[in-house]
């Protein structure tokens, strides 16, 4: 055994003593702290819907919407147990509504989104505006407005709630409210924020009525999907992406969300894509179709088999590449506005 070095000693010494200051030497950590690049903890993961749903249905005869104010199974990241975390940045989870059942209004800080994975006729209600869920159907519950939940339907209604908790856990800025009331009452019918400005049109004398977030509370699955199958048969299509668009907001051009990124892709029959990665790590809900995604990360791989209704995650800058063999359709969501607004977004398409 060689002594130790004095300076390794003296050194040693200095972090004890100052110790009790909370004071740590940088030198220590700097790698750690700026590495050459992102070290995730994450994860990839799927989750598959046949397997999941027995759960729900469970928690359905365990626990009233009401009496759970919200009846979700959260998907976590298996390497973020207990954070309640598909990301860092992100949360997701399946939410489950009965027919005659009510979630009651809330509001909070943090900004909502929802993709309806199964089932016709619940609704949720912004702002006094109920938006009908259909599978497919992409709506939005902006920052510190009040929502609800309900069901007409006569089975069960799932969708996935994508919200950008852990971002706003990060920056210790959220706050949240119950309503006085279970419900809201109705102010306007169904569809008139899709009216008002769902139609590349614009009320005249109108402001940002939800500041960053778009004004429109539902982009209807039928919209998406139209034009998707209309490009996918008269554009070219991409070699990472297939056919792949962004929801926009249509005041400004922009995100829909000034938090989440949303997307909806087609892959084609046969498509086979490139690899690529980015920093922003993604969430995906299968809707229609079959295929499948291939990770890889530092020399491991992970293989996952998709059918619709089935979520998965890609963490930031892992190498992925899908493929369908019969065609399939994608809805993802990110946190790419954020890194975007930093200036720290970053996108490799590799071959
Ligand atoms: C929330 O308010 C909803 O309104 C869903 O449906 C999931 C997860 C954490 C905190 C609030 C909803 C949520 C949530």
């Amino acid at each position: 055994m060689n002594a130790p070095h004095p300076a390794a000693m003296q050194r040693e010494q200095l972090y004890r003593d100052m110790s009790p200051l909370n004071l740590t030497p940088l030198w220590e950590v700097l790698h750690a702290l700026v590495p050459p690049q992102p070290t995730t903890p994450c994860v990839p993961a799927l989750w598959n819907y046949g397997e999941v749903r027995p759960f729900l249905m469970r928690a359905g005869e365990a626990i009233t919407a009401e009496e759970a104010v919200r009846r979700v199974l959260i998907l976590e990241n298996p390497a973020l147990r207990g954070q309640s975390a598909i990301t860092q940045s992100l949360y997701a989870g399946l939410q489950l509504i009965l027919p005659g059942e009510v979630a009651p209004a809330h509001r909070h800080t943090q900004s909502a989104l929802r993709f309806i994975v199964e089932g016709t006729g619940a609704y949720t209600a912004v702002d006094g505006e109920r938006s009908t869920m259909r599978p497919g159907d992409f709506i939005i519950t902006p920052s510190w407005t009040f929502h609800d939940h309900g069901s007409d339907a006569d089975g069960p209604v799932v969708w996935l709630d994508g919200l950008d908790i852990p971002m706003v856990r990060f920056f210790d800025a959220g706050f949240a409210e119950n309503a006085g009331a279970k419900t809201q009452a109705a102010a306007r019918p169904d569809g008139t924020s899709f009216a008002r400005f769902g139609h590349n049109m614009a009320p005249v004398r109108h402001e940002s009525p939800y500041g960053a977030t778009s004004p429109i509370f539902s982009y209807p699955y039928e919209r998406s999907r139209e034009a998707l199958e209309q490009l996918e048969c008269h554009a070219p299509v991409d070699a990472w992406d297939g056919v792949k668009l962004r929801y926009v907001n249509p005041l400004t051009g922009g995100w829909p969300m000034p938090t989440l990124g949303t997307f909806m892709q087609r892959l084609p029959a046969g498509f086979g894509g490139q690899p690529w990665r980015q920093t922003d790590g993604a969430v995906y809900s299968v809707v229609e179709g079959e295929g499948e995604v291939l990770v890889e990360h530092q020399g491991q791989q992970w293989r996952f088999a998709f059918g619709a209704r089935d979520h998965f995650v890609v963490p930031s800058w892992h190498t992925a590449r899908l493929s369908s063999a019969t065609g399939c359709v994608l809805f993802s969501f990110s946190d790419r506005p954020v890194h975007q607004a930093l200036g720290i977004h970053k996108e490799e398409r590799l071959s």
